[in-house]
Parts: C-alpha cells; structure tokens; sequence
C-alpha cells in the first residue's frame, strides 16, 4: 500500500539531507563548514522541491495539493538552523507536519458515536461513480456497524442497473439483514423512503441506502440524487470514490460535494493502491473527512481511516 509514493519521500529527505551533495550551494557549504548547523537557502533545495512536486502529481497527488504540500516544506525548510547530523530527521517531522496538517480537519466523524448520539434511524446515503465500490462498502458498513452493535436495514436504491437488486440483495442474505427493494426501474427515493419507514417500524438503528452509479456530470442523475436527498433527508451523504483512479476521484467527489453535499468519504480499492495521493487530495479539496476505507472483497476488508497510521505508512 502506498509504496510508490513512500519511496519519494524516502528520495525526497535523502536528496536534502545530502548536505555534501552537489545541490548544495558553496556558500552554504562554506557557511556550514565552522558550525555544528547549517541554514538551507532556497537556492540550495529549489530543484529538489521541484522534481519532489513531479513525483507527488506522479502519485495521484493533485496538483493544488502539491502546491500546498511544496509551500508548507518551504516554510519548514528555509532559514532554519538544522543540526547537521539531524537534516534527515527533521526533514522527516517537517514531512509528518506538513502532511498531518492536510489531514487534520477541523470537522473530524467518529462515526459510532455519531450514530449513538443520533435519533433512531440514522439515515446513511451512499454515492459515486459506477463501480466505485458503493453496494460492496455498504455490505461491510453493515457487517462493521453489527459488529458494534446497531441493528441495520438496506436500502435496493440502485433500481437502474440490471443485477444491482439481486447483488445487494444477496450481500443482505449473506449478512442476515433485511434488504427493502421494488421491481428495476422504480422510483429510488421511494424505496429508500420504505426502508426508513420499515425502519421506524421495527425499530432499527440504522438504513444504510444504496444508489445507481452515477457520473458527476449527469445533470438527470445528479437531479434524482437531489431528489433521494431532499426527501429522505439523511443524517450522513457518503461519496465513495475508488482510490485507483486518482485525481478522477477528487474531481467526482468535488463535482458531488458542489451538487448535493457530502459529509464524509469512503475510499475504496486501497489494498492495490500503489500510490496513495488521492487519500490526500481527496482530504485537502473537499475539507471532507475519510471515515473508513476499503481494503479488500471480503466484509471485514473495511477499515477506520486513520490520520496517523496513513503519515507513518507514507513516512516509514
Ligand atoms: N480490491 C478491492 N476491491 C473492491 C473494494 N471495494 C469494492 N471492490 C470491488 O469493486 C467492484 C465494484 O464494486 P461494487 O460494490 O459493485 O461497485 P458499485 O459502486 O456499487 O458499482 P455500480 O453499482 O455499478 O455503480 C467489485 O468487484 C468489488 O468487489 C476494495 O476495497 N478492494
Ligand atoms: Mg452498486
């Protein structure tokens, strides 16, 4: 996981901590030479912050977020007194500073007590692209929020795709949840209306409602969407982006954000993803925060996101 992009920060805090390397400027160098310090001049690291910023939009980091990244080591970096044993190590608090910052929102969710201090049922709406992953995390969202105790209704919102009933249906089967669904091609801010009236009824914490894929430019499906939103009124809007396809994903979730709202993402596909910035660029864009992310086809393959497990898995 993120394997790619942790070995450019390894190059990246290699290259400025090679203070006898030839990026060094003589002065510097000179400057240094008397003192158990040395101060970095812009000239001294421009080319490496340069060829760093190449390899992070390389990595799925988008480019406003490289720039930010870029920004922030410069503030960290220049005109400082660094001890000259210690360049590595703090070129490495600098990197966990600067990235710990991208991720640390103002409006974090812990999602299990939001849902415990929610009236009864919480309502969770989940959408993306096609084949994101969004009836798959719902199974797991499901199995996870069992695990914690809340008792959980689906939602067969997706009454667009052919198969997409009989595929939630047969995860709800599998898990021992009731699933509410109509026949294909009705009305899916109907069906999620029963789930939550089933829900009321029975006195269930939890509808978690599936939708058809949708691209973020699809003005009638961005329509419906708002229409499922406006009458269902859910305490929770999930965007569930594949982390695979990158920067694609920050613009979905950026188009979605602007078009419905989203409180929080899911990213999904994380066990292949190589590269791992689109966790960050999904972060700094939208504002908003990775709840949970997929890590693999089985129901436990859903994991808490975590600030710092992510910065020491890119930091080492
Ligand atoms: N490796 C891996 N595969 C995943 C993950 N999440 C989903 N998948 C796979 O991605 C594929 C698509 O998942 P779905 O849940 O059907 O995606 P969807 O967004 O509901 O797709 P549509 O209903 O067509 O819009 C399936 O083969 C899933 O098993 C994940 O975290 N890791
Ligand atoms: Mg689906």
């Amino acid at each position: 996981m993120f394997n790619l992009l942790k070995e450019k920060f390894r190059g990246f805090i290699g290259r400025v901590a090679g203070v006898d390397s030839e990026e060094i400027t003589t002065g510097t160098k000179i400057k240094g030479m008397f003192s158990r310090s040395i101060m970095l001049s812009e000239r001294d690291i421009d080319n490496i912050l340069h060829d760093f910023q190449i390899d992070l939009i390389e990595n799925d980091v988008a480019f406003q977020t490289s720039e930010v990244i870029i920004e922030k080591l410069r503030g960290e970096l220049l005109n400082r007194d660094i001890e000259k044993n210690n360049i590595g190590k703090f070129v490495r608090d600098s990197l966990r500073g600067v990235l710990s910052d991208i991720l640390n929102l103002e409006k974090e969710i812990d999602i299990i007590k939001t849902i415990q201090e929610s009236k009864k049922p919480f309502k969770v709406i989940f959408f993306g692209i096609n084949g994101s992953g969004k009836t798959t995390t719902i199974a797991k969202f499901a199995n996870y929020l069992m695990k914690n105790n809340f008792s959980v209704v689906l939602a067969a919102g997706d009454t667009f795709r052919a198969g997409a009933i009989e595929q939630i249906t047969k995860h709800a089967d599998s898990l021992n949840i009731k699933v509410i669904s109509h026949q294909k091609g009705g009305d899916s801010t109907a069906v999620i209306y029963d789930a939550i009236e089933h829900a009321i009824a029975r006195n269930i914490d939890v509808v978690l409602a599936d939708t058809a894929g949708r691209m973020q430019t699809n003005v009638n499906l961005m329509d419906e969407m708002k229409k499922i939103c406006r009458i269902n009124k859910p305490d929770l809007r999930i965007f569930v982006g594949d982390a695979l396809t990158g920067n694609d994903a920050v613009d979905q979730a950026e188009k979605f954000n602007k078009e419905i709202g989203i409180d929080a993402v899911i990213l999904t596909k994380m066990d292949s993803d190589a590269k791992g910035g689109c966790a960050l660029s999904i972060t700094d864009i939208t504002k908003k925060p990775i709840i949970l992310m997929g890590t693999g086809q089985g129901y436990d393959d859903l994991k808490e996101f975590n600030r710092e497990w992510f910065v020491d898995r890119i930091l080492g």
